[in-house]
């Protein structure tokens, strides 16, 4: 009975999901949360701190934090993590250089005791750019096969145009119903 409640409650929205939004600065998380929102691209600066927004996704409510990505800022991340049950990690599918940071602070982000249970969408921004690399890329770079122990996805996807933003919150749908 209280796994039914459980799931109906999350079926008819009653409670909010919370998920927050991470990735190197530059990256598009505040032009994503806003393609969310708003369904349009709106221009940005870089954050200090963080914007939070209630988006919802057939009768389902998520609040969804996006986090400054600057080097100074990422210390702070941690302070968010607490209840996230999905973690977004944006990646500017042009920055090949910084990739391998990206890696670096994605798998030191989920070995934090507060992540256990958080599923990621990884979302393979800027396609617009005919230099991106490919999702599939992006996927074998971060080494996301590794991470056996929770559900993840990988979706490729243009903040600007918002192409791959609805199929990423109807994945975060089915995983709060799966859940
Ligand atoms: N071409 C292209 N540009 C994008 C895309 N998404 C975001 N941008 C641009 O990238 C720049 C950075 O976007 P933001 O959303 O501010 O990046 P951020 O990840 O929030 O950066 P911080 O707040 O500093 O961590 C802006 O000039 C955006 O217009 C995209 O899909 N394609
Ligand atoms: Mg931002």
């Amino acid at each position: 009975m209280g796994l039914l409640f459980t799931r109906l409650m999350a079926v008819f929205g009653d409670r909010e999901h919370k998920v927050i939004i991470v990735g190197l600065d530059n990256a598009g998380k505040t032009t994503i949360l806003y393609q969310f929102l708003t369904k349009e691209a709106v221009h940005t600066t870089p954050t200090i701190g963080s914007n939070v927004e209630e988006i919802n996704v057939k009768k389902t409510r998520f609040l969804v934090w996006d986090i400054g990505g600057q080097e100074t800022l990422r210390a702070s991340w941690s302070t968010y993590y607490c209840n996230t049950e999905i973690v977004i990690l944006v990646v500017d599918s042009t920055d090949r250089e910084r990739l391998t940071l990206t890696k670096e602070e994605l798998h030191r982000m989920l070995a934090h005791e507060d992540l256990q249970n958080a599923s990621v969408l990884v979302l393979a921004n800027k396609q617009d750019m005919k230099d991106s690399m490919t999702a599939a890329e992006i996927s074998r770079s971060l080494t996301l096969s590794s991470l056996t122990a929770r559900s993840w996805h990988i979706q490729a996807c243009c903040a600007l145009t918002g192409e791959g933003l609805p199929a990423s919150l109807d994945w975060m749908h089915s995983r709060v119903l799966a859940n």
